[in-house]
């Protein structure tokens, strides 16, 4: 049993009492940390005055001592009972000194303040502060935060937290101090400090009005060569901001930190973004053209938070999507204006699709905006964020640009400053627009993905063409019932050359389980083109024959949904033969896609970029949220069957491309040239399922001629996963010896072995957690020894022996007493079990049981194992 409490929405009640101004005090020792704070108090206008202060604090932190007002608290005004210290009879204004002692070096969780590789370094969202002192750790509790770091100076030369540093001195013993104010009130969970040894690299941006801001990120020396690609994405996004959203930045530095022991992506403190070296570091000798952009995007996100998170933040966790999807929303559309509209909108898609969809159709399901939660942790979901993103968007669609910039300008102008709700951010649009947005807030409420049926028919005589859209949604945990969604379905109707009818590209707006629209004028039978740029988070169905897919995919005037025919394309043959595959039936090739894909492979119209993406079948995950009983083996052979199938059948077309792509020109960044070699590597990997000796050459050719990781990974993944066995421990143990210094190029050599499907995998994945590279407190090495078995090997971590669940098992009841976060996330394959056959199923489940029994479980994997089970 878990001891922590469900918290739901329902119960939210404002504060009592309300912070004006927190002092910190750090004396950062090897052995333990001192805390001191000194907190200016007022009661909240119109709370009871008989209302006591409740401050949060964890198990961990020792309390040294509690002094109101000068005089230190009797013992019959304070209470500590789990999390919670209530101080009752307080005067309406007062002064709170409380000295608490932490442990930083012992902190594995990675929760509040902790040493790890020499560094401090702090993480405090959502309810992380509270392991550092005691205080009201909510996001409507704000307060102006002014913070001294004391610690050695010769280890600790480097002393950050948010704001402007304001004073600085020298103590004896060689210690130092320097003192930070941040003007700007905050909620405790954007609060961050960093000490340690690192180095940094400088420039500058002046603001629209003319302000200079001092930009640094800080590294450990030895990356000081790889911060480049980030500072120019930050000066970019500072740009894009001004001018998209007419957001300015507001405090005279900003800074970024690089560590290596992190448990996300990054975190937008005030001022003081803290960054895992994965979503920071780049160089194109170690870092892939993928991880580039990923570092773009997550320097935007982080930095768009200065606004939407920061300056208008949440009132409680329910709300975690206010900033969080509205942010990656942002930084979405900030990658589409740096690269390409529809290449961003594919990727996104098929993320929401595999993923989220995942989650909605599992045992975790929850709404945009949860209802409750045991653990918040558990609630930084691709729901909250991705979904939360889609609705956003969404908004986007039936506003227009115009009014949604006036919805965002209104929104920050009226809540700047404060904590506020997802109703006050679909309010500003609706104020804006004039229009009644009631209905579409149950995007927020309602779980689960939405059906959307689509059937058509043409009135030759009347010259009139109807559509009927029919939407339904499935039960989920928290309602069985749901009510109709307000859904944009953007769409275009094409004539038979694939020509645009005249006036037909528009958004209808279903709002009723059931509308019809009808479209007058028509002259002959027409073809529509559904959900363009995925309009809306749902699953299509409108019975296209082949034919129509095959010539949607070069006609529509969408390109999302060029490349979604494709794909439609493809998926249907691939469930065709998963189905050949269980009825012991033989694999053969339909001439259809062959036709298709050469079709792709020849046309010189297409950007490499895209044809590329149009080449890509389907992946494993996507396959399997479709299917109704996901069977591993029967999904994998028939997509290695059709890629080994397409290679042969287009093998000269393949080479050509290749040889096409290739260049001897040095590496760039440059759109053009990330789309080069993003093609060359897919007709790589088609050419190495032929398992020909003359391709193997030529992959290890591409991998001894790269200059660059993303040409280097892509030759090295092909053999690694190859059959031929003595080429890929060569090339593995090569790429090892020339990067066994770089720690993330290491998780990329950990994750192609754990992701290799070829039998054996867990005896393999035994021994990269033997390896001297592999930490297992390092959440990095732990999502790419673990986490990529778990969830990109499907075919191994499902084997039938069900040992692969068992050591999933293992590692969690190991990890939860070490990190609960990333226990819990790795936790989630287990919770898919209603998907896999009974055999698995039985598997699966008694893993979790086995997860339930351990005495002292944390209330995040007690959560996500509970509600699975
Ligand atoms: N806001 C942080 C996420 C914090 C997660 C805490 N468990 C990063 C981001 O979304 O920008
Ligand atoms: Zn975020």
């Amino acid at each position: 049993m878990s001891q922590k409490p469900v918290i739901y929405l329902k119960d939210y009640q404002a504060p009592a009492y309300q912070i004006l101004t927190t002092d910190l005090r750090f004396e950062l020792n090897t052995e333990e940390t001192l805390v001191t704070s000194h907190l200016r108090i007022v009661r909240a206008e119109g709370a009871d005055t008989q209302a006591p202060l409740q401050l949060h604090g964890h198990e961990s932190v020792e309390l040294i001592s509690l002094t109101l007002d000068g005089q230190p608290l009797a013992a019959q005004q304070w209470q500590r009972e789990g999390e919670l210290l209530s101080l009752q009879a307080l005067p309406a204004e007062f002064e709170l000194i409380c000295v608490t002692r932490i442990h930083p070096a012992q902190n594995t969780a990675l929760e509040g303040l902790y040493l790890s590789d020499g560094i401090y370094a702090t993480q405090c969202e959502a309810e992380g502060f509270r392991r550092i002192t005691f205080f009201p750790d909510r996001p409507d509790v704000m307060s102006v935060f002014t913070t001294t770091l004391i610690a050695d100076q010769s280890q600790y030369p480097i002393l950050l937290s948010n704001g402007n540093p304001i004073a600085q001195g020298e103590l004896e013993g060689g210690r130092h101090w320097v003192t930070w104010q941040d003007p700007h009130p905050k909620p405790a969970y954007l609060f961050a400090l960093v000490a340690g040894n690192l180095s940094k690299f400088e420039d500058h941006f002046t603001t629209v009005s003319g302000r200079k801001v001092l930009l640094q990120i800080y590294a450990e020396a030895k990356d000081l060569d790889k911060l480049a690609y980030a500072m120019d994405s930050l000066k970019r996004a500072m740009q894009w901001d001004e001018e998209v959203y007419g957001r300015e930045y507001d405090l005279d530095i900003y800074m970024i930190v690089a560590v290596d022991f992190f448990n996300m992506g990054a975190m937008e403190n005030k001022g003081l973004n803290i960054f895992n070296t994965a979503c920071v570091l780049a160089h194109p000798r170690t870092t892939t053209d993928a991880a580039f952009q990923r570092v773009e995007s997550v320097v935007a996100h982080e930095y768009f938070h200065n606004w939407s998170g920061n300056r208008v933040t949440c009132r409680d966790w329910f709300q975690l999507s206010l900033k969080e999807g509205f942010t990656v929303f942002r930084d979405q559309c900030f990658s589409a204006d740096m690269h390409s509209e529809t290449l961003k909108r594919v990727e996104e898609v098929s993320m929401l699709r595999t993923a989220q969809f995942a989650e909605d159709a599992g045992p975790m399901a929850h709404p945009v905006r949860p209802e409750s939660f045991i653990e918040i942790s558990n609630f930084y979901t691709l729901t909250v964020y991705e979904k939360g993103a889609e609705v956003v968007r969404m908004l986007h669609t039936l506003l227009g640009p115009e009014l949604f910039r006036q919805g965002t300008d209104l929104y920050f102008a009226r809540h700047d400053g404060q904590a506020v709700t997802t109703d006050d951010f679909v309010q500003a649009m609706a104020d804006v627009s004039g229009r009644d947005l009631s209905q579409f807030k149950r995007w927020y409420s309602q779980a689960g993905t939405p059906r959307l049926q689509v059937r058509d028919e043409y009135d030759a005589a009347q010259q009139i063409y109807r559509l009927r859209l029919k939407q339904s949604c499935p039960a989920t945990p928290e309602a069985a019932e749901k009510l109709p969604f307000h859904m944009p379905v953007k769409i275009s109707l094409l004539d038979d050359e694939g020509a645009l009818i005249p006036g037909t590209q528009q958004v209808l707006e279903l709002t009723a389980a059931e509308q019809v629209f009808e479209f007058t004028q028509i002259q002959a039978q027409p073809l529509p083109s559904l959900l363009q740029g995925f309009s809306a988070p749902v699953k299509l169905d409108y019975p296209y024959t082949d034919a129509q897919l095959a010539f949607l995919s070069k006609h529509d005037n969408d390109g999302f949904n060029r490349w979604e025919a494709g794909q439609q394309l493809a998926v249907r043959l691939l469930q065709r033969l998963i189905a050949d595959y269980q009825a012991g039936k033989p694999f053969s090739l339909e001439a259809r896609l062959v036709e298709v894909w050469s079709s792709i492979l020849e046309d010189e119209q297409i950007d490499p970029a895209m044809k590329s993406l149009l080449l890509t079948l389907p992946s494993e995950a996507y396959l399997s949220e479709l299917a109704e009983v996901i069977d591993p083996d029967a999904i994998h052979q028939a997509r290695r069957f059709l890629r080994q199938a397409l290679a042969q059948a287009l093998e000269a077309q393949w080479l050509n491309l290749w040889t096409a792509m290739d260049s001897e020109a040095a590496y760039q960044p440059t759109r053009e040239e990330i789309a080069r070699r993003s093609l060359k590597n897919t007709c790589l990997g088609y050419l190495m399922t032929l398992d020909n000796a003359a391709y193997l050459a030529l992959a290890e050719s591409q991998f001894n001629a790269a200059d660059n990781m993303t040409e280097q990974q892509a030759a090295l993944m092909a053999v690694a996963h190859s059959n031929f066995s003595d080429s890929a421990a060569a090339l593995l143990d090569e790429f090892f010896h020339q990067w066994q210094h770089e720690s993330l190029v290491m998780n990329q050599w950990l994750g192609i072995q754990a992701s290799d499907p070829k039998p054996g995998a867990l005896a393999r994945v035994e021994l990269l957690r033997q390896h001297p590279i592999y930490d297992a407190r390092n959440p990095n090495k732990l999502r790419a020894v673990i986490g990529t078995f778990c969830q990109q090997n499907p075919v191994n971590f499902h084997a039938l022996d069900g040992q692969g669940y068992a050591f999933l098992a293992d590692r969690i009841l190991e990890l939860d007493r070490q990190n609960p976060q990333i226990a819990s996330r790795l936790l989630t394959p287990l919770t898919r079990w209603r998907k896999y056959d009974a055999q698995r199923q039985q598997l699966m489940q008694a893993q979790l049981q086995r997860i339930l029994q351990e005495p002292n479980l944390s209330g995040d994997v007690y959560e996500v194992a509970s509600k699975s089970v």
